[in-house]
């Protein structure tokens, strides 16, 4: 379908469309529209602010960002505005607080909420882009913003049957509001992140509980504390200096990474460090901020495996649980934090099926049935099994660049960008949390996403440019830098979403950057002050 044929008239409906109203949507828009003064519609297909915090209602649902980091820094105010009261926020405050900064900002009478973007052509012929919705509408718009989300299509593994579930059936990503669960035999499919919280949050509630674990999970403590007002103010008199740490550190969060290698110090000061990141916790931390080579160096990696398997091994009374709940592999997924999930295992309503052992065959109208010939009777399965990460939503939608390619198409040998934020081929379109970004707590990502996209936006406006796009040098640089910080990455052994690894028929490949977010600040200020090098800025045909 041509979209532009209907469309005669080359003045753009609006100067940029939005599309995405989480973190990154609701920046993008505040920048482009109050900054910039530009005319700026934003669409989401929720009916509300929030993105994932939107999406994501399952009980337990929480940041494991730090409070005090998992918010926005662009507005001093707004910092001294927000007050909290645990080190870690859960997905009702994250949601009110997304919520606030809408009204705060006076950024819904540019929203228009459930309403799908569908399709999203860029017509080279105007150099505008044409965006379809769901709702039977075409605007055009001269610059695009995806800000579709990483984390947002949802995954749900092929197995059989499960159309024909009679009970309740949920997946994690689009949680319903009210769900009952008193005297329920609950299944949750996936011990991911998300699979971590909801067991632990679902074991008291339920009448049973079953865990259908694939791969057993390196997790530590998540620290989630109640913080006084005092230390609050505090937070708040110190907030430059934060983010000045959160801007030129290596993984974005409040904890400071460490410096030294696991085998510089003696074995018991090694225990007392590892014990002492168990106490304090966050996932992040005891991975980077214990020592510094954990997530690079096999045999650092097992020391700090090892301490983790202790744990379990002291959590879990029955050993043939504890042993199925142990893992044996490297410890370099995302790295994982909760509120008690191995002592859950101690409860006499909760049990863990081994899916390594015994995979689910198909799911009936009454349960689960695993590979043994065992039928799990169930009133409700949850699947906590994830997302098509990162490039999921660039797929689902109709994206065109130049000459009509397609995003699938242009990404078929697996996704690319240039600082996560442009592809090469589709003009004047900019992504947040786009492919090769940084591989970081989000919101400062998105921020310097945001500000960066601003800066060039800005730029086309002052100069009158009709297009502005990355060379296909410039992001197979990018690409190619992002390849190299990555070699001796011990993540890029394991299979998980952040390479792809967990949706079948998926192209395995690096889509973040490893450089770290003080890095990337630098790279975006120098890509500014050098005035875009390997940037295609297209002036505008002159008519006569
Ligand atoms: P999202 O919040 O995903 O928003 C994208 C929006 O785009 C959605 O509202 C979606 O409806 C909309 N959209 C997509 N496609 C279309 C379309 N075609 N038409 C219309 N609308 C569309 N990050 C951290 O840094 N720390 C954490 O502790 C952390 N915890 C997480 C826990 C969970 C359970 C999940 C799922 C993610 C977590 N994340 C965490 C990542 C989180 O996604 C980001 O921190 C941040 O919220 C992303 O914001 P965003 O605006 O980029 O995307
Ligand atoms: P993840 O981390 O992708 O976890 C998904 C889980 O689902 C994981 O344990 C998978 O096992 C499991 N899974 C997937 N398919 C199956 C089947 N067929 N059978 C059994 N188990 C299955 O998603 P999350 O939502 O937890 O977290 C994603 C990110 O969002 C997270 O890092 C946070 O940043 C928020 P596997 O490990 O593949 O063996």
């Amino acid at each position: 379908m041509n979209l532009s044929a209907k469309l005669p008239n080359a003045t753009p409906d609006f100067d940029a469309i939005v599309i995405g109203a989480g973190f990154a949507g609701l920046y993008a828009l505040r920048k482009l529209r109050d900054e910039q003064g530009l005319n700026v519609q934003l669409f989401d297909k929720a009916s509300g602010v929030g993105g994932t915090w939107y999406w994501n209602r399952y009980p337990g649902a929480l940041s494991d960002s730090e409070t005090q980091v998992y918010c926005y820094s662009f507005d001093k105010d707004l910092l001294q505005e927000r007050d909290f009261d645990s080190s870690y926020v859960n997905q009702p405050n994250i949601l009110a607080y997304l919520n606030h900064v809408a009204d705060r900002f006076d950024l819904r009478r540019s929203i228009q909420f459930n309403t799908g973007v569908t399709a999203s052509h860029f017509d080279e012929a105007r150099n505008l882009w044409v965006v379809n919705t769901d709702q039977g509408t075409t605007h055009t718009a001269r610059f695009l913003v995806t800000a579709l989300g990483l984390l947002s299509t949802i995954n749900y593994p092929n197995i059989p049957g499960r159309e024909s579930f009679k009970g309740e059936l949920y997946h994690t990503g689009r949680y319903p509001q009210d769900v009952s669960y008193a005297g329920k035999r609950v299944g949750v499919i996936g011990t991911g992140s998300t699979g971590l919280q909801l067991n632990t949050a679902l074991a008291p509630q339920v009448g049973h509980l079953t865990v259908f674990q694939r791969s057993p999970q390196y997790s530590v403590p998540v620290g989630n504390r109640p913080v006084s007002k005092e230390r609050v103010a505090e937070i708040k008199k110190n907030y430059d200096q934060i983010w000045e740490h959160v801007f030129s550190s290596m993984t974005g969060f409040a904890f400071t990474e460490s410096k030294i290698g696991t085998f510089s110090v003696s074995p018991e000061e090694r225990e007392a460090i590892y014990e002492r990141a168990w106490q304090q916790g966050g996932g992040f931390n005891y991975m980077f901020g214990t020592f510094n080579d954990i997530a690079v160096d096999a045999d650092a990696n097992e020391e700090a495996c090892k301490f983790i398997r202790r744990k379990i091994a002291e959590t879990v009374k029955d050993p043939e649980t504890a042993r199925k709940l142990t893992p044996t592999d490297l410890y370099a997924r995302r790295p994982l934090c909760d509120s008690g999930y191995y002592e859950i295992f101690n409860r006499s309503n909760v049990s863990l099926v081994d899916c390594k052992a015994t995979p689910i065959t198909e799911i009936r109208p009454n349960g689960i049935v695993t590979a043994d010939g065992t039928l799990h009777e169930l009133d409700m399965i949850i699947f906590a099994t994830g997302f098509d990460a990162v490039d999921g939503n660039y797929k689902v939608m109709d994206l065109r660049g130049r000459n009509g390619e397609t995003m699938k198409d242009h990404w078929q040998d697996g996704a690319t960008g240039f600082m996560g934020t442009m592809t090469a081929g589709f003009p004047n379109m900019f992504m947040v949390l786009g492919p090769h970004g940084p591989f970081s707590n989000l919101p400062p990502a998105i921020e310097m996403q945001v500000d960066m996209i601003g800066d060039i936006v800005a730029k086309a406006t002052r100069d009158n440019l009709a297009a502005v796009e990355v060379s296909a040098e410039a992001e197979a640089g990018w690409v190619a830098h992002c390849d190299e910080l990555s070699t001796g990455s011990l993540f890029s052994q394991v299979e998980s979403w952040i390479f792809g690894a967990n949706i079948p028929g998926k192209k395995r490949t690096l889509v973040f950057y490893f450089g770290g977010v003080g890095q990337y600040r630098q790279e975006a200020a120098k890509l500014i002050t050098n005035g875009y090098p390997g940037f295609v800025m297209t002036k505008p045909v002159a008519t006569a």
